[in-house]
């Protein structure tokens, strides 16, 4: 192939894989209230109420959380798409959203799309949305420290089979105080959420500050809960490092913010249990090459995805091609972290271009090395990255074929 023919081979190789989103915060129908979807959870994401303060200082976030949502999401309409322009990752996100559905983004209101959402059969706009986006299974966050979600769930189970579990133990691992009054109590409790919800995975986001070992509760729960309970039901922990939590409470989920962790913590937790499969993402950029470099030390970690400040185009360029340079095709390049349905038309959408374009750059110079690429080696790596890392790592198939 030439160059042209190799950029094309990729970028349609890339655009038709199946896809397994391996961190959503998306829920079938049958979770009631948690499954968001629609024009007005599209527009009030938490990323866009932080970016409504700078461009709408008339509103205070007090005043802004008195309005329903409809009225919050409207806010947002006027200051971030009608009186600006919506270049931000998260406002073009929702332009993508609406073009994808045949909805004008040009819209002065909302009115229009409003009635197109109200018009849908929720299960069938989910097989629509997956089928757009291209993503065959969707990898819930389950917390039973949620009482309405543990009350869900020691009702039924996920009723649409392409929603998958994973169990979420931040309160276990954050907490200063102890949850349970012994280790046995603790490991039952986890025990008993792995029967009930059959996770893929665990998983817990660690502050900036985590350091293991320590002193404190979170080493001894690591060595004496969550890693004898991976052994025992064979499950990955994913770690998600470096949150500092609610840094303007006032914003609420929008609170959040960004520290540099210390991957020393990750090559410990990784050499002192080598037969624990560990799934890793950090939170700050200045973190992303140091955890390659401890993803070449240690195999029985999986870096993932480019983790919510890190999912822009430019940031998931450069850690997509470190990855490669460093990792081959031995990483799991993006999730989406959608929160909403049809997030995942624009989070896949924007990703799949970018990583298409690292890696033709790779297989470029790779070729121009003296190793020309065939149609099937490009396959083979795209669907090991896009799905088959992952469900080595599970110990399981989830993926669908390639779309058309
Ligand atoms: O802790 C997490 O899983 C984060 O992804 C938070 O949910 C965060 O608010 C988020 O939505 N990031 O994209
Ligand atoms: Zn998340």
């Amino acid at each position: 192939m030439n160059q042209e023919e190799l950029r094309q081979a990729v970028e349609q190789a890339v655009e038709r894989a199946p896809v397994v989103d391996i961190h959503t915060h998306l829920y079938p129908p049958n979770f009631g209230g948690l499954c968001l979807w629609g024009i007005d959870e599209l527009v009030t994401y938490h990323y866009l109420i932080a970016e409504l303060f700078r461009s709408n200082r008339a509103i205070s976030p007090e005043q802004f959380w008195t309005r329903s949502k409809q009225q919050q999401a409207d806010t947002i309409w006027e200051a971030l798409f009608v009186g600006n322009t919506p270049l931000s990752e998260a406002a073009r996100g929702v332009v993508r959203v609406m073009t994808a559905l045949g909805l004008d983004p040009h819209a002065a209101a909302l009115a229009d799309a409003r009635k197109f959402f109200a018009s849908q059969n929720l299960e069938s706009h989910i097989d629509n949305v997956m089928r757009i986006a291209g993503v065959t299974g969707i990898v819930m966050t389950n917390d039973p420290f949620n009482p309405a979600e543990a009350a869900i769930w020691k009702r039924e189970r996920p009723a649409n089979p392409r929603f998958h579990a994973a169990l979420r133990m931040d309160p276990l691992l954050n907490s200063a105080e102890s949850l349970f009054s012994t280790v046995t109590e603790a490991r039952n409790f986890v025990d008993e959420w792995i029967d009930r919800m059959q996770p893929l995975y665990m998983a817990a986001s660690l502050p900036a500050e985590f350091a293991y070992p320590d002193e404190t509760l979170r080493t001894k729960i690591l060595r004496e809960v969550v890693m004898p309970v991976g052994l025992k039901h064979n499950l990955p922990f994913a770690m998600m490092i470096g949150v500092v939590r609610q840094v303007n409470p006032r914003l609420r989920d929008a609170g959040d913010s960004s520290g540099r962790a210390d991957v020393r913590a990750v090559e410990r937790i990784a050499a002192d249990f080598p037969e624990n499969r560990f799934l890793v993402t950090m939170l700050s950029r200045e973190n992303q090459h140091e955890l390659c470099v401890v993803s070449r030390k240690f195999a029985n970690i999986m870096p993932f995805g480019c983790w919510w400040f890190l999912n822009n185009p430019s940031i998931v360029a450069e850690i997509t091609a470190e990855r490669l340079e460093m990792l081959g095709s031995s990483f799991i390049p993006q999730h989406s972290d959608a929160r909403i349905l049809e997030q995942i038309i624009y989070k896949w959408a924007h990703s799949r271009r970018v990583i298409a374009a690292g890696l033709y750059e790779q297989y470029k110079q790779l070729s121009l090395d003296g190793w020309p690429l065939r149609q099937e080696q490009i396959e083979r790596d795209i669907r090991r990255m896009f799905s088959g890392n992952f469900e080595e790592w599970i110990g399981k198939r989830l993926a669908a074929e390639a779309r058309s």
